[in-house]
């Protein structure tokens, strides 16, 4: 008989860590409070859900591999807000945060999600944060109680 796993939308009883990056925070709120209802929706309890904010998205990877090695949590999301600039900075940052958390979420035995945006544009950010395109951070945060749920299942 074949098995299938499949992560549910329980979040009931899990602790959830939130990394996220203040740097264009005028959007990047819009991302955490998409995460932040998700997960009451999902329900996680407000008490188990701890907020981390760096102060940019450079600064994510490496506290997310801090807070791992801790065992607070359940599952971690990241958010941040990379918008391009006229420099190759938003390169070199968007990849690094990107193969960061990549590197951290292979080797980690918790979910990690990703609810990082990275844009040409202040509007295309926008568009992300709850407006015309969905709210990544409230997709991300959806994908983490599946997630959670799914890990559990898979270690029995
Ligand atoms: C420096 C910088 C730039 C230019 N752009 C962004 C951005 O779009 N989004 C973001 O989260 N952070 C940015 N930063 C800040 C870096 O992530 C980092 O905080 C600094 O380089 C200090 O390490």
């Amino acid at each position: 008989m074949i098995k299938t796993y499949e992560g549910t939308y329980e979040g009931k009883g899990h602790k959830i860590g939130i990394i996220m990056s203040r740097f264009n925070d005028f959007i990047g709120n819009q991302l955490l409070e998409g995460a932040v209802t998700e997960l009451h929706r999902q329900g996680v309890n407000e008490a188990d859900i701890t907020i981390i904010k760096v102060p940019g998205a450079f600064e994510i990877p490496g506290t997310l591999s801090l807070v791992l090695k801790q065992n607070r949590f359940q599952g971690i999301v990241c958010l941040g807000v990379l918008i391009r600039g006229n420099t190759p900075h938003f390169e070199y940052i968007s990849s690094a945060v990107t193969n960061g958390i990549g590197q951290c979420t292979i080797e980690s035995k918790i979910p990690v999600t990703y609810g990082i945006l990275t844009t040409d544009t202040v509007e295309q950010a926008i568009e992300r944060a709850g407006t015309k395109a969905g709210n990544k951070g409230a997709d991300a945060a959806r994908t983490l109680v599946e997630m959670i749920n799914l890990y559990k299942k898979l270690e029995g």
